[in-house]
């Protein structure tokens, strides 16, 4: 007997079909961030000025990416590497600017996105969409809550054309398009006015979102935070107001929660049933906060499970699912595939749970028993199932990928000098 006959036979041992639960991460469409490639510098501004917003990447490890070209191919090293069912995801700032033309964020096109469509049609993925609210000489340093009215409409102008590049990426690639509002919008020091501003963020998503477009195709979100560098004592999008905003705006915008905006001892992962109490759908990032929003590398480890275990539970078709970090002080493909990987392999086990059994032992109020199952569950011979995933996808297994990586590394990346 192989391997995966002997693990399959032990999980259908404990009520678990390994067959549906890797037919069912087949489809479970996970977004792939561009901004891992080049430590969210995009191409639209000059590359090296600071990234602002309150978001920092840190290291300089060399080989990211300085051309869409080169992201281009740093993705497709990554697309190699990754089972499952990817979808890309573009910041603004990802324009791709032809014959010496140029646009600033208020008047980008769908055209500036085409050698994206492009690149998204030929590998059969969708893709999802941000507008860039930061890295611009345009925030001062507020965005869509700025005091200025002019700087507020330039941003607003922003916002809206996106909604109408993420049209033309859902009916271009037939499928849909998660647009989302993150802004870094915030103040350092303590405030003389906290209202000022919402009510101002407040307006401008509203008009944002004044824009046609068709709710089953593009979706909405908006991202709520905690704090970041430099803008360490209030943010305008916080979690109530971000919350409030999805909340009274149902049929047209749903809440993002990334796993590194809230205090440390949060958890995501509970809040997942929590929206889903109230809303349809919910958009996600999955990132690693170390001690702040650091955006470290999605790794399998416990919060990450917990997350992928109330995805599956809630309703994966309810959770729109996007990885969110940046890490410059590795190898960036190497950064890419692992979280990825690792995202897919919390789904695999969180699809691998006897979850009828869980809740009936809870319902029961069994909760010895249900400890137990629970622990033991762990132990399962998980890498097994995974090995006949990837292999499945026809992808590498673990221990088969990280010498593509290091080709890749002296072949290509190491000449980016
Ligand atoms: C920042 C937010 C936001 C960004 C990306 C680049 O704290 O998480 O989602 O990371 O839009
Ligand atoms: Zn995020």
């Amino acid at each position: 007997m192989n391997r995966y006959d002997d693990a399959k036979a032990r999980y259908a041992n404990t009520g678990i079909d390994t067959e549906k639960a890797i037919e069912t991460l087949k489809n479970i469409s996970v977004s792939l961030h561009c901004w891992q490639g080049d430590d969210v510098r995009g191409f639209d501004t000059d590359p090296n000025k600071p990234l602002t917003g309150g978001i920092q990447t840190t290291g300089n490890y060399p080989g990211r990416a300085r051309t869409p070209e080169e992201l281009m191919a740093d993705l497709d090293e990554v697309l190699k590497l990754i089972p499952g069912r990817p979808k890309m995801n573009l910041h603004a700032s990802y324009a791709i600017f032809e014959n010496g033309e140029w646009a600033d964020r208020d008047k980008l096109e769908p055209k500036h996105f085409q050698k994206w469509v492009d690149f998204c049609r030929e590998r059969g993925l969708g893709c999802d969409f941000n507008p860039t609210f930061f890295s611009h000489e345009k925030c001062d340093p507020l965005t869509l809550s700025s005091a200025d009215e002019e700087t507020r409409k330039f941003w607003i102008e922003h916002g809206k054309a996106c909604i109408r590049i993420s049209n033309y990426l859902a009916e271009q690639l037939g499928e849909k398009c998660v647009m989302n509002i993150w802004t870094g919008d915030g103040f350092k020091d303590i405030p003389g006015d906290r209202m000022g501003p919402r009510v101002r963020y407040r307006e401008s998503i509203d008009e944002i979102l004044s824009e046609p477009f068709d709710f089953n195709k593009v979706k909405p979100c908006v991202e709520s935070k905690t704090f970041g560098i430099g803008v360490e004592s209030y943010t305008t999008g916080s979690a109530e107001f971000t919350l409030s905003y999805a909340a009274f705006n149902k049929d047209k915008c749903i809440p993002l929660m990334d796993n590194g905006h809230y205090h440390p001892t949060e958890v995501v992962s509970d809040k997942i049933p929590a929206l889903l109490t109230f809303f349809d759908e919910i958009a996600l990032h999955v990132t690693r906060p170390v001690r702040w929003d650091s955006d470290h590398v999605v790794l399998f480890d416990d919060e990450t499970r917990e997350i992928a275990r109330e995805i599956v539970r809630c309703g994966i078709d309810r959770v729109n699912i996007a990885l969110d970090y940046f890490d410059a002080s590795i190898n960036r493909i190497s950064a890419w595939a692992t979280g990825y990987r690792n995202l897919q392999k919390a789904l695999l086990f969180a699809l691998l749970q006897p979850n009828e059994e869980l809740k009936k032992l809870q319902d029961e109020q069994n909760f010895s028993k249900l400890m137990v199952v629970q622990e033991e569950l762990k132990t399962m011979p998980f890498n097994d199932i995974w090995d006949e995933y990837c292999a499945r996808c026809g992808k590498p297994k673990d221990g088969e990928w990280y010498a593509e990586v290091e080709r890749y590394e002296r072949e290509v990346l190491s000449k980016r000098a």
